[in-house]
């Protein structure tokens, strides 16, 4: 099912308090707690939110749990459809409406929404059911053991972590829009695909108008019509120019918005609002090309990890990470290691950061026995797919990056990179795809990507407490690279070190915040010096929950900001280096 509905329609938001249990004997489904669930006996928990630190009984839970609660349906809701949406739910869903079984979803990063007409009631109360089960198994995606056997290196949470909602739509309605942009003079060329359903039980001739909108103002307007059988879809593709137009980028986040109007049978149809930016990119003689000029990345990789919210960011504490991000002189970051919310990335379209989307397929390497097996393969392929189609229309995701880390020393990496950008590539052929490598001089799959991406720990897991070897193994490992593949630019999308906030030493030594700060100085240092060098993303923006290891004093401290965001010493070190480094180079 397609996603990209808008929010312009009627819609009504299920976040708030949901009545919650959690099955550890895995009884629920035989019990059929899906039918009238006593939830006089059930907890309470706030949803969007994952459920680990609301309840110190819930921190180290993994299994199943199940999630309940009422809402109210208009009457007038009747003679439209009624889609259920889930932004995210970590990490397997089944779900029911009164009772009656709807669909399931695997994957905790990606859209989902299953067609509710048949189970609702309207003019009434309803009552929904989710199941959820973060069980993770070799062949989840990301893999791992348990809660402390991840193949990843961040806490693994659970529950219902971003928005549920439902939207009505009418029978006839846009299914999906999509807006490719090009860049002529000084003119937007939008190509637009416009997919239209027909749910009624007759043919319909539709009249269609696209306008595009510039701050409240109709600045085009063209019309067709279109003719669709009874249970039909059809696509329509249109070409509209914006002349004088101003282009997205990072010093002036230009955003236009396409209205799409459908009516029929002289009744009200349907209206989507989707949102677009005019940019260009395209990767040329080992460059990325932003509107035609070489842009640097300068930025994080991030996480959504916030203490009691867990996998949930809320809108204050993004615009707090934005704040500070902009503060630093950031113009970019990588979605590690999984597709980020809509209001997170709705933000960078508005702030003109530049986004590496990232698929969830991380920790895919030694613990996975074959990475090309068809199970996961498939996994990773529908999760790239779902992901491209809700963030397919923002100007700010310049490339996907497909994985994380992957086994790419392994020949069979290969097949399900292959597969992955196969399908990156027929739901968006625009867009340059990569993955951030830390196989380096040994990974067989770099000749496959349009971007070297790779993650370099030289002064902390190798060449530890020593920067200077450090440095030098950094700028022999890049010059190899850029010999090895001279057309492709390359981004370090990780660098960093662990800091504890509060740890001093002079001279600097592993832990302490000098130490952190003087290594993200040498790396920039030595990535200025390349000029074959797109961009640097400091590992990470802020500390992050993971599971207990003795490698990791119980959250990972490569932040530069700590989790609740205050600042460590690197901070000032960083807000210098980035804010005299240019966005265009
Ligand atoms: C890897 C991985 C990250 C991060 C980092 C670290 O490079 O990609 O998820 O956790 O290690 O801190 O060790």
């Amino acid at each position: 099912m397609k996603l990209e509905y808008s929010f312009q329609r009627e819609t009504i938001d299920l976040s708030g308090f949901w009545h919650f249990r959690i099955d550890p004997e895995n009884k629920g489904e035989s019990e059929k707690w899906y039918e009238e669930p006593q939830v006089s006996e059930w907890d309470e928990l706030y949803t969007p939110a994952s459920w680990n630190e609301q309840d110190s009984r819930y921190t180290w839970y993994i299994g199943t749990a199940w999630y309940t609660r009422a809402f109210w349906l208009p009457e007038d809701w009747r003679s439209k459809l009624t889609l259920i949406f889930f932004d995210g739910v970590n990490y397997k869903a089944k779900v029911w409406v009164n009772g009656i079984y709807l669909g399931e979803h695997e994957g905790g990063f990606t859209q989902f929404a299953f067609r509710a007409e048949k189970a609702l009631r309207f003019g009434e109360s309803n009552r929904i059911v989710v199941m959820v089960d973060n069980t993770l198994t070799g062949k989840t995606v990301p893999p791992g053991a348990g809660m402390n056997a991840t193949y990843f290196d961040f806490f693994h949470y659970g529950g219902i972590h971003r928005e549920a909602y439902l939207l009505s739509v009418p029978k006839v309605h846009f299914k999906d829009v999509t807006i490719r942009t090009e860049i002529k003079g000084k003119d937007g060329i939008l190509d637009i695909d416009l997919e239209i359903v027909n749910e009624l039980e007759e043919e319909c001739s539709c009249n269609v108008t696209m306008q595009v909108i510039d701050e409240d103002e109709a600045i085009t307007e063209e019309r067709t019509s279109v003719t669709i059988g009874p249970g039909a879809e059809k696509t329509i593709a249109q070409q509209i120019t914006v002349e004088n137009a101003e282009f997205w980028g990072p010093e002036s986040p230009r955003l236009y918005t396409l209205r799409t109007k459908l009516a029929h049978d002289d009744s009200k149809g349907d209206v989507k609002d989707t949102r677009f930016g005019i940019r260009t990119v395209k990767v040329e003689d080992g460059k990325i090309l932003l509107n035609g000029r070489p842009v640097f990345l300068k930025g994080f990789g991030r996480h959504e990890d916030f203490p009691v919210l867990g996998k949930a960011l809320h809108g204050a504490v993004l615009r707090k990470d934005y704040g500070l991000m902009m503060y630093i002189g950031a113009n970019s970051f990588r979605t590690s290691h999984y597709p980020y919310s809509r209001t997170h990335l709705d933000l960078a379209d508005e702030k003109g950061f530049l986004v590496i989307l990232e698929t969830p397929a991380v920790g895919l390497r030694e613990n996975v026995e074959r990475l090309d097996d068809p199970e996961i393969v498939e996994k990773v392929c529908r999760m790239t797919r779902e992901m491209i189609q809700r963030d397919k229309n923002r100007p700010s995701v310049i490339m996907y990056s497909l994985f994380n880390e992957p086994g790419s020393g392994r020949e069979e990496f290969r097949n399900i990179l292959t597969a992955a950008k196969g399908e990156a590539g027929k739901a968006d052929p625009t867009r340059p795809v990569t993955f951030a490598s830390c196989r380096h001089l040994d990974d067989v799959a770099l000749d496959l990507v349009d971007v070297l991406c790779h993650n370099f720990y030289y002064g902390w897991y190798s060449n530890y407490g020593d920067l200077e070897a450090a440095a030098k193994t950094l700028s022999e490992t890049l010059d190899e690279l850029h010999r090895r593949f001279p057309d492709k630019p390359i981004i370090i999308t990780e660098f960093g070190a662990g800091a504890i906030a509060g740890v001093h030493r002079h001279p600097p030594e592993m832990w302490s915040e000098e130490y952190q700060a003087e290594l993200i100085k040498t790396y920039w240092e030595v990535l200025l010096s390349k000029d074959y060098v797109s961009g640097g993303h400091i590992w990470n923006f802020a500390d992050f929950r993971v599971g207990q290891s003795p490698r990791r004093t119980t959250i990972n401290r490569k932040g530069i900001f700590t989790r609740t965001r205050d600042p460590k010493l690197a901070v000032r070190v960083v807000k210098n280096l980035f804010t005299n480094t240019p966005t265009y180079r």
